[in-house]
């Protein structure tokens, strides 16, 4: 990870890094960077395979300092980098996304960037380009004072492992009732009853949901498709919908990246994301 307060690298030449006396804290040398003396503290943590790293900005000076602190980092999957995941369910990195989960396109491991500012400070822009992944603060140091940006990277053998590291936990659908693993419900069913890995806002509002069939032309996804209407009730980790009962048919349900966790964790799924539309949970089910 590069440092570039105002484009000058933080480069803090020869100096020798030091460790805490528990060996787990590095902390780089300072050097002084548009006024502040700038340093970072990375925690490798020995049981859940997250580096946190702690960009120290401090000001000496009597009078606040604002400048723009870039960060930039080699994800090392080079021409194969692919984000398969971000934290509002898209595949496209914003500075609200609270993660973004990256690989080689399904060839290696896979790691998850989390960076979160001081007091909800949030980043001006984010990006991957090519195999780097770069995020920019506007950050106003006062005087005499120290601001922090953490930032922390979850490394993974896969994406689910990636994922399901504590730092992230993105919910994730449980199950169904009645079961969907066949990928079918008895005819003329007049409700299913979905659970969640964790409590989650947005399941109680109808909206949230679409039910389609095929329509005339037995394909989903074209404009005579048929929306079902439904309504759901729903607490904490469930939600179940009720509609009139379902003649055979191919039907897709659609849960919206509407539905998060208490934290704005979209659902993930690593088979939604492989095929390309993340944004929405699908379900296709032939009721027969
Ligand atoms: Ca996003
Ligand atoms: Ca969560
Ligand atoms: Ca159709």
């Amino acid at each position: 990870m590069l440092q570039l307060i105002r484009n000058e690298p933080y480069a803090p030449g020869i100096a020798p890094a030091t460790l805490d006396g528990n060996n787990h804290i590095l902390t780089t040398p300072v050097q002084t960077l548009a006024g502040l003396e700038v340093s970072r503290e990375i925690t490798i943590s020995e049981t859940d395979d997250v580096a946190h790293t702690i960009e120290l900005l401090h000001n000496p000076t009597a009078e606040p300092v604002t400048t723009t602190v870039r960060i930039v980092g080699n994800v090392g999957f080079d021409g194969k980098t692919t984000v398969f995941a971000t934290s509002d369910g898209d595949t496209i990195p914003e500075p609200t996304d609270g993660w973004i989960g990256i690989d080689g396109n399904l060839s290696s491991g896979a790691l998850v960037a989390s960076f979160q500012g001081p007091d909800g400070l949030q980043p001006s822009s984010v990006s991957v380009t090519g195999d780097n992944i770069e995020w920019t603060y506007e950050v106003t140091v006062p005087a005499g004072q120290a601001v922090r940006i953490g930032h922390s990277t979850v490394v993974g053998g896969n994406r689910d492992q990636a994922v399901d590291s504590p730092l992230v936990t993105p919910p994730r659908l449980v199950g169904t009732t009645p079961s969907l693993a066949a990928g079918t419900l008895p005819s003329e069913s007049t409700s299913l009853a979905i659970s969640f890995s964790e409590p989650m806002v947005g399941i109680d509002v109808g909206g949230n949901y679409q039910l389609q069939s095929t329509g005339p032309d037995a394909l989903l996804g074209t404009a005579d498709d048929t929306i079902v209407p439904l309504s759901v009730s729903a607490y904490d980790t469930a939600a179940t919908l009720y509609f009139t009962p379902l003649p055979d048919e191919l039907y897709r349900l659609t849960i919206r990246a509407a539905i998060t966790d208490a934290h704005g964790n979209a659902i993930y799924d690593a088979k939604v994301s492989a095929g390309g539309d993340y944004g929405s949970f699908r379900i296709n089910c032939n009721i027969v």
